[in-house]
C-alpha cells in the first residue's frame, strides 16, 4: 500500500478507538488536521513482527538469525541446535537484563549523587529527609545513636553501593523480605549478589553456546530481576527519599489542562528526580520570572510527564500533563515552550512533533541524546547551568510563539504521594503505626485483598482503557489498589485517586476508605518505586495473620498496557517474590511451550508467584480476584470474619493533636 493510501486508512480510525483520554483525542484530531504523525499512527501502519512478538527468533549469533515457527514451536531448531525453549528463555533473560540495567543505572546515578552530597563535594543538593536516613540506617544494621549524621549517611551510601557492585554475598535489602521468602530464594539459588554482577552473568549465560537448559536459565533470570526489585530499584527509591524527601499525600492536578496559555510552559519528561528538582529552583528564581514577564508572560508554568512527573507530583504536588502515550500529543497544543528530557521512555518521534510546533526540545543526559535535538548537558555539580538555560530558551520561544495554541480544558484532581511509610502511619497513627489494621481488615473481609496495577501505556491498545476498567472492577470487588508509573495517571484522569472515588468501591473497601479518609486507589510514585510495593507486602506478612511468605498473601499485580523491557523485569521480580502478575497487550513467549509452562505454572510450585496474561481488563480482574480468593481460602479466611479493628479519623486526629 502506498504511503498516501496508508495515511488515508489511518484517518478512518476514530481517535476514540485509540485512546479514552479526551485531551489526547482532541490533540490527535488536531495532529491529523495539521498533517503531523504520532506513535499511534505508526502503530497502525506497522504491524508488529509476529515472530519477534513471541520471541521465536534468535539473533545472538551469525549462523542465523534463526526463525522458528510460533505455530509449530517444536517443528525445528536453530542452526546451532537451540530449541524453542532455549531461544525463548534467552530472549526473556535479555529483556529482564535490559530492564534491570535501566533501573540499576538510574539507581547508580542516585548513589553517586548521594555520595557526593555526603562527602561535601556537591553543595547543590542536600539530605532533606533525615528521619528516612536513620530508618534506612537502622534497617541496614548501621549504628546511629549520637553519631554525626554525615558519618551515618556515609555508611548508608557504602552499604547501598553494595546493591549495585557487590560480587559475592547477598543484597543488603534482601533481609527486608519475610524469612520464608528469603529461604525460598536461597533454596532455589536465586538470592542475588549485586545487580551489575547479575546483569553480567545473565548476558553471559544467554550468549551463543552457553546455558542451554531453560530451567537453569530461568534461575539467572529470576536472580537478575530480584537484583532489580530488592537492589537497583529499591536502593534508588530509598536514596531519592533521603535526598528529595519521602512522599506524603499531596493534592495534585493532572491532564493537559494544566498548561497555561498566558504562561511560559516547560515540561520535564524522563525518570531521574535531580533534573526536575533543579529546574524547580530555576523557575522559582525571581530574575527568570522577571524575564518571562518582560516578554508578556504571566509567569512560568512547570509541568511533569511520565515518571519524572510522578516523582515531582508525589513529592511536591507539581502538575502532571499526562502519561507515556500523551507525550507527543501534548506538543500538538502548541503551548509547550520547552520540553527537557533525561532518560528512559523518550520517543525519538518527539523531535519531529516538537519541530512542527516550534517547541524547544532538549536532551540533558549524557546517556540519552537524540539525533538532531539540542543537547544541554545537566551536570549535578552545576545543575543551574543547564536548567536556567532551558528556562531562558523557553522564554525566548514564548516571546516568538508563532503557532496557534489550543489547550484541552480538562484538569483532574487527585491525591498522590503514598509511601509504604505513610500507609503504615495512616492506618495506625503516629504512635502505633503498623500494618495490623490493614491486615485486620483483610482478615475480617472488608478488604478482599490488595492489587498492584502499574506500568505503561502502549499504542497497540486503547490508551488508559484497560487500566481504568481493571481498577474499577477491582475496587468494586473490595480489592484495594496500589499504583505506580503511567497507570496512576490513567486512573487520576478518570478521577479514581480521590477520596470521593470510594463511592465506586464495594461496601467493605468503601467503609475502610471513608473511615480512614483515603482513596480506594493509592498512588505510590514512579516505576522505580515498585519497590515500595515489595516493602508493603513484606510489612503485611510481618504484621501477622496472612501467612509466612509474600506468596501466601491475598495479593496480585498487573501491567495491562505495558510496553517496555523495564516492565518485564518488574513483572519477573514480583513473580520471583511470590506475586501472581498479569500482563496485557501481548505476552512475548509462545503458548504451549515448556518455557511458557514454567513461567505460568512451574515457578508457583517452587514457592514463587506466577505469570498470567489477558487482554480483556474484565477477564484480568476476574483472574486476579480468583487468585486473591484462592489465597484467602488457603489462609482460612473464607470461613468467617475476624474482629473489626480500625483506627478512624477522630482517633487519628486525637493522636496527631
Ligand atoms: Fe515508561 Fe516510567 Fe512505562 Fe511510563 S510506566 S511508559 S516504563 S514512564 Ni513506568
Amino acid at each position: 500500500m502506498s504511503d498516501e493510501k496508508k495515511a488515508e486508512k489511518l484517518k478512518l480510525i476514530p481517535v476514540s478507538d485509540l485512546t479514552i483520554c479526551e485531551s489526547t483525542q482532541e490533540m490527535l484530531t488536531k495532529a491529523r488536521k495539521d498533517g503531523v504523525e504520532t506513535a499511534f499512527d505508526r502503530a497502525v501502519a506497522m504491524k508488529a513482527c509476529p515472530i519477534g512478538a513471541k520471541s521465536a527468533c534468535c539473533k545472538h549469533c551469525f549462523m542465523g538469525p534463526c526463525r522458528l515457527n510460533a505455530n509449530d514451536p517444536y517443528g525445528k531448531v536453530g542452526v546451532c541446535g537451540a530449541t524453542i525453549d532455549t531461544i525463548q528463555s534467552r530472549n526473556f533473560g535479555r529483556m529482564v537484563a535490559a530492564g534491570t540495567a535501566a533501573h540499576t543505572d538510574h539507581g547508580m546515578e542516585m548513589v553517586k549523587l548521594f555520595r557526593a552530597v555526603v562527602e561535601g563535594r556537591n553543595k547543590d543538593y542536600e539530605i532533606q529527609d533525615t528521619e528516612k536516613l536513620l530508618e534506612v540506617a537502622e534497617m541496614l544494621g548501621i549504628a546511629t545513636g549520637d553519631r554525626e549524621l554525615m558519618a551515618i549517611a556515609g555508611d548508608v551510601a557504602t552499604e547501598l553501593e553494595r546493591s549495585y557492585t557487590q560480587l559475592e554475598g547477598e543484597l543488603p535489602f534482601l533481609k527486608r523480605a519475610p524469612q520464608a521468602t528469603q529461604e525460598m530464594w536461597r533454596k532455589e539459588g536465586i538470592a542475588p549478589r549485586g545487580a551489575m554482577r547479575e546483569i553480567m552473568e545473565c548476558m553471559h549465560r544467554t550468549h551463543m553456546g552457553m546455558d542451554q537448559d531453560y530451567e537453569n536459565i530461568m534461575k539467572q533470570i529470576s536472580r537478575t530481576a530480584l537484583a532489580d526489585g530488592w537492589g537497583g530499584s529499591m536502593a534508588s527509591t530509598e536514596i531519592s527519599d533521603i535526598l528529595f524527601g519521602t512522599p506524603k499525600p499531596v493534592q495534585g492536578e493532572v491532564n493537559m489542562g494544566v498548561l497555561k496559555e498566558d504562561q511560559v510552559n516547560i515540561i520535564i519528561h524522563g525518570h531521574e528526580p535531580n533534573l526536575f528538582d533543579s529546574i524547580l529552583a530555576s523557575v522559582s528564581d525571581p530574575k527568570l520570572i522577571e524575564k518571562a514577564k518582560a516578554v508578556g508572560a504571566k509567569g512560568i508554568n512547570l509541568v511533569g510527564m511520565c515518571c519524572s512527573g510522578l516523582e515531582m507530583l508525589s513529592r511536591r504536588g507539581i502538575p502532571h500533563a499526562g502519561n507515556f502515550m500523551s507525550t507527543e500529543a501534548v506538543l500538538v497544543t502548541g503551548a509547550v515552550d520547552a520540553m527537557a528530557v533525561d532518560v528512559q521512555c523518550i520517543k525519538q518521534g518527539l523531535a519531529k512533533v516538537a519541530e512542527c510546533y516550534g517547541t524547544r526540545l532538549f536532551t540533558t543526559n549524557p546517556r540519552a541524546h537524540i539525533e538532531g535535538v539540542t543537547h544541554i548537558e545537566f551536570e549535578e555539580d552545576d545543575p543551574r547551568d543547564c536548567t536556567d538555560l532551558v528556562v531562558e530558551m523557553a522564554i525566548k520561544r514564548y516571546a516568538g510563539r508563532n503557532v496557534p495554541v489550543q489547550i484541552p480544558k480538562r484538569r483532574d484532581r487527585g491525591v498522590f504521594g503514598f509511601s509504604h511509610e505513610y500507609i503504615n502511619y495512616m492506618l495506625g497513627g503516629t504512635f502505633r503505626g503498623s500494618y495490623v489494621p490493614l491486615n485486620d481488615n483483610i482478615i475480617n473481609g472488608r478488604i478482599r485483598g490488595v492489587a498492584g496495577v502499574v506500568g505503561c501505556t502502549n499504542p497497540r491498545v486503547k490508551q488508559d482503557y484497560s487500566h481504568v476498567e481493571l481498577v474499577k472492577e477491582l475496587i468494586k470487588n473490595d480489592v484495594l489498589v496500589v499504583q505506580t508509573g503511567c497507570s496512576q495517571i490513567s486512573l487520576a484522569k478518570a478521577g479514581l485517586l480521590t477520596p470521593e472515588a470510594a463511592a465506586l468501591a464495594g461496601p467493605g473497601l468503601r467503609e475502610v476508605c471513608e473511615t480512614v479518609g483515603i482513596p480506594p486507589v493509592l498512588g505510590l510514585g514512579a516505576c522505580v518505586d515498585n519497590s515500595r510495593i515489595l516493602i508493603a507486602c513484606s510489612e503485611m506478612v510481618k504484621a501477622g495473620g496472612l501467612g509466612e511468605s509474600i506468596a501466601d498473601l491475598p495479593v496480585a499485580g498487573a501491567a495491562p498496557e505495558y510496553m517496555s523491557e523495564k516492565a518485564i523485569a518488574i513483572g519477573q521480580y514480583f513473580v520471583a517474590s511470590g506475586v501472581y502478575t498479569l500482563f496485557g497487550v501481548t505476552f512475548p513467549i509462545v503458548e504451549g511451550t515448556k518455557f511458557h509452562d514454567l513461567l505460568f505454572n512451574g515457578l508457583e510450585k517452587k514457592g514463587m508467584g506466577k505469570w498470567g496474561f489477558a487482554t480483556d481488563p474484565h477477564e484480568m480482574a476476574r483472574l486476579m480476584i480468583a487468585h486473591i480468593d484462592k489465597k484467602r481460602a488457603a489462609l482460612g479466611l473464607d470461613k468467617g470474619t475476624g474482629e473489626r479493628v480500625l483506627v478512624d479519623m477522630a482517633d487519628r486526629r486525637a493522636v496527631e493533636a
